[in-house]
């Protein structure tokens, strides 16, 4: 079975290239998404550093001038709503010359995948190494840069937990996380909406109009002010302090910081190692002491919310306090949620099937997502957790044994649901399958 799943793994990323970049999934994301495209270097890694550094010359020459990494980055392919032209970022001063972008971010998971690319190359020695050495010299500066904007722009609320403006910044675009804010907004003049992804996918697996008609209504006010940073935080409707990005960017800052000391940039290293315990003391101090989970920030209402899903295990992801750590873990492994009776797999949904939120088939309100389970066993693994890295890897190889590679799976049928031949699910199976790291 190691070997389908292996050659099966490597044919989806081939199959989704495009020469400059590896699209997220065939047919519903025929574009560059920021923290797939990360993931999926490590995995074009095991095969060509030379390759994984083309994915990421198309993440670093898409950079804003401000240093942000946009979410998407636009290939001429039609057939994804909302295109480049409903983005409207043709005049948005700081998206580079010629780059058909988004104008929003996506979690920072950059730092902690260009590291593993790093690992990959000097393991295999020779040219890939030259080209893994050549690639960190060059992205070194960009992604200090990113998270100095991350800094500037994105961490204005004084408790060091970043702040997004649309669900999609999040990755976790629908989760029941986001329910609160989208639901203060009113979109008075509904637009039509081609909602090309339907054609695709059930339309029971993914967002409904409503939905898409806020997501709509948020890039409309972005638009408005031409995605100038400060115009936006003041204008827009939905500011939630995004505490599993947070997390994500202590594991990055962390892996930016060892980077930087390996290539003799003591301040760099100075600089990311203080960023990255700010933010895994925001996560910690996230932690609502009932539930033992952490928690976003509402940040027009000055208060943490209180919705139970997989976000809420963030410290499993940075580390830090190590009881709120244990605790996470335990409730994590425990019967409302990996260990769940009516799961096929014991692995975390997106949210609790034991939670009256749970939708096993849509979207981010209940499916496992295979990229989620790589990322909580790779952090597991970073943390000395073996025991939960291992589990999490033979269980999530379970799943892919079906070789659909889906976008996300019913966590109690195992069907999987979405887009098939999804780039980071394949990802996911390759490190799995060759990496050192797993032995
Ligand atoms: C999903 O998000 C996009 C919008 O950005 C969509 O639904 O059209 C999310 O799962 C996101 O996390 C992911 O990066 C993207 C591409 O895989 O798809």
């Amino acid at each position: 079975m190691r070997d389908a799943i292996l050659e099966g793994a490597h044919r989806v990323l081939e199959k989704n290239d495009i020469g400059s970049m590896v699209k997220a999934g065939p047919a519903l994301y025929p574009h560059q998404w920021s923290w797939d495209a990360a993931f999926v270097s490590v995995g074009l890694a095991h095969r060509s550093v030379t390759r994984a550094a083309t994915e990421w010359h198309t993440i670093l020459n898409a950079q804003w001038a401000t240093g942000m990494f946009p979410h998407i980055v636009f290939t001429d392919t039609p057939g994804y709503f909302p295109g480049f032209d409903v983005w409207g970022t043709a005049s948005a001063g700081a998206r580079p010359h010629g780059q058909k972008t988004s104008g929003i971010c996506q979690p920072p998971v950059h730092g902690l995948c260009l590291e593993l690319v790093q690992q990959i190359g000097r393991a295999a020695g020779g040219s890939e190494a030259a080209a893994a050495e050549q690639l960190i010299s060059l992205a070194l500066p960009r992604l200090a840069a990113w998270h100095d904007w991350l800094a500037r722009a994105r961490d204005r609320t004084g408790l060091g937990v970043l702040e997004i403006h649309h669900g999609w910044e999040s990755g976790m675009d629908n989760s029941p996380r986001f329910d609160t804010f989208y639901d203060r907004i009113e979109v008075s003049e509904p637009r039509s909406l081609p909602r090309t992804d339907l054609m695709i996918a059930d339309s029971s697996e993914r967002p409904t109009d409503q939905e898409y008609q806020r997501y709509l209504f948020l890039i409309d006010q972005m638009r408005s002010v031409h995605f100038d940073d400060d115009l936006v935080a003041q204008t827009v409707s939905f500011r939630c302090g995004d505490i599993f990005a947070t997390a994500c960017l202590a594991l990055s800052a962390d892996a930016v910081a060892r980077m930087a000391e390996d290539a003799g940039d003591d301040e760099l290293a100075r600089t990311e190692r203080a960023r990255a315990e700010r933010a895994r003391a925001a996560v910690a101090s996230s932690v609502d002491p009932v539930t033992g989970l952490c928690r976003d920030y509402d940040i027009t209402m000055g208060a943490w919310v209180d919705v139970a899903t997989i976000a809420g295990f963030s410290m499993l992801i940075c580390g830090g306090d190590e009881r709120a750590v244990a605790r996470q873990r335990e409730i994590l492994l425990g019967e409302r949620w990996m260990g769940h009776p009516a799961n096929r797999w014991r692995l975390p949904g997106s949210v609790s099937p034991a939670d009256p939120a749970y939708r096993p088939r849509q979207y981010w309100r209940g499916p496992t997502w295979p990229i989620m389970n790589w990322f909580f066993a790779h952090a597991a693994m970073l943390r000395g957790d073996r025991e939960l890295a291992m589990l999490l890897r033979s269980e999530g190889l379970a799943q892919l044994s079906d070789l659909a590679f889906g976008e996300y799976y019913d966590p109690a049928l195992g069907d999987p649901l979405g887009s098939r031949d999804q780039s980071w699910s394949a990802m996911a199976a390759i490190d799995w399958l060759v990496s050192d790291r797993w032995r």
